[in-house]
């Protein structure tokens, strides 16, 4: 039985009339991947510098993690937690010991896990802190983003990702990113009834923002010295993404929390995952957190594939060394839409001058037409985010490509 083939315009109509309108995609329809790059519904070749916003760090359809979501999904898919089953002890042993945390909890978007972390930090508030019921504070930091949930919207200052959606839940307090004395100043007045700050190491939807040398290991130390736990949220950075395992790992900071997504899977399933130590995890007891799908055995199987190819493939040294040749030659664009490239590892942006009526939506419609997928965020700013599984050949001719066009606008 031969699937009826559409055309892109075809595909892209069927989206606009029965898909609900929440996103805006470049007008490119693709159909299979594989590693590095993506091929669209005419068998046009693209450099994928998306990742699917760094999901993809193992590249895609990597050959061990299809195989370990084909063969289990033959065998077992799901049990729900009301049963045990011969894959999440495994996936959990595997994976504490390689990030370095006594445990797991397993969930499946990183929204979610950003939302179980704060349950975490606000169930140790109450119950090891002594923070009086309903009255802990999580300190979040302007320009973030860490998921849709109300609770999370509730966190950002973007009003693209809050407005209409009120009214909201209370308990968070916000303060610059990248600003430590703001963080004294609120940890001096209230630290008392704050449980945890929530951060992420360097801020993906804003752009790839990455803050002053240090300041991740201030937060860290401020936050102990008012006995408050530093959580970061490395569902975008995690994983290799910027040249460690973690992005803490830069500044040498084991956060109290980490929330992990995306790359967990190598964008095979959603799978996500809180870490903590016993004293914060063991807050949360039988009955009193879950979710369906949480680590099931199809999940668990897959996310021990994706960990292993990163680890095996040395990724994240891969992405570390191919970044800084990313950045060196990137910066030697010569074009009036040029500002400035930043980022670690293979997590880099570069902010666009937008002029003559072009902007970042332009160049990306540009790369596309060159063979390279990007897209803009906050409107002039470019994330470039390959597989990290990219070789330095790779990266050279997408180099070339991304130069070319800047220099041909
Ligand atoms: C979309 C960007 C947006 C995240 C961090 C938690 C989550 C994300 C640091 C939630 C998700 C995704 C969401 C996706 C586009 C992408 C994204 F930041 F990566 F660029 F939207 F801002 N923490 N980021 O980056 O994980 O629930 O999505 O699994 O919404 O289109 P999720």
């Amino acid at each position: 039985m031969t699937t009826k083939k559409y055309t892109a315009a075809e595909l892209i109509e069927m989206e606009q009339k029965y898909g609900a309108h929440n996103y805006h995609p470049l007008p490119v329809v693709l159909e299979r991947g594989e590693g590095v790059y993506v091929w669209d519904v005419d068998g046009k070749r693209y450099y994928d510098f998306l990742s699917a916003y760094s999901a993809v760090n193992q590249g895609h359809c990597h050959p061990k993690i299809v195989k370990a979501l084909c063969d289990q999904a033959q065998k077992l898919c799901l049990t729900s937690r009301a049963f045990y089953n011969d894959c999440l002890g495994p996936y959990e042993k595997m994976a504490t010991e390689y990030f370095g945390y006594d445990k797991l909890l397993p969930m499946n978007s990183g929204a979610e896990a950003v939302e179980t972390s704060l349950k975490l930090a606000r169930r140790w508030g109450y119950k090891v802190k002594g923070i009086p019921e309903n009255e802990a504070l999580i300190i979040v930091a302007d320009g973030n983003f860490h998921g849709r949930t109300i609770t999370i919207v509730t966190m950002s200052n973007d009003p693209d990702s809050y407005s209409q959606y009120g009214p909201f839940t209370p308990g968070f307090v916000h303060i610059p990113y990248d600003d430590t004395e703001a963080l004294r100043k609120v940890l001096d007045e209230k630290g008392d009834k704050v449980c945890a700050m929530i951060v992420e190491p360097i801020q993906g939807e804003a752009g790839v923002y990455v803050p002053h040398e240090g300041y991740l290991k201030e937060c860290f130390d401020l936050c102990h010295a008012h006995n408050v736990l530093f959580v970061a949220d490395e569902v975008q950075t995690g994983i290799g993404r910027t040249g460690k395992l973690f992005a803490c790992d830069h500044e040498g900071v084991r956060p109290d929390m980490v929330t992990i997504g995306k790359a967990l899977s190598g964008g095979a399933l959603p799978v996500s995952a809180v870490l903590a130590d016993d004293e914060i995890m063991l807050t949360i007891g039988p009955g009193e957190h879950g979710s369906t799908f949480g680590g099931f055995p199809l999940a668990a199987k897959v996310a021990v594939a994706a960990l292993e190819v990163i680890r095996d493939e040395h990724l994240t040294e891969n992405a570390a060394r191919l970044g800084v040749i990313f950045r060196e030659e990137i910066a030697k664009i010569k074009s009036p839409f040029f500002k400035f490239v930043r980022g670690k590892g293979l997590l880099n942006a570069v902010v666009t001058e937008p002029q003559n009526g072009i902007e970042a939506w332009d160049i990306c419609l540009k790369l596309a037409e060159k063979g390279l997928l990007a897209k803009p965020t906050h409107r002039h700013i470019i994330r470039f985010a390959p597989p990290l599984v990219i070789t330095e050949e790779q990266l050279r001719e997408a180099i070339g490509i991304i130069k070319d066009v800047f220099e041909s606008l």
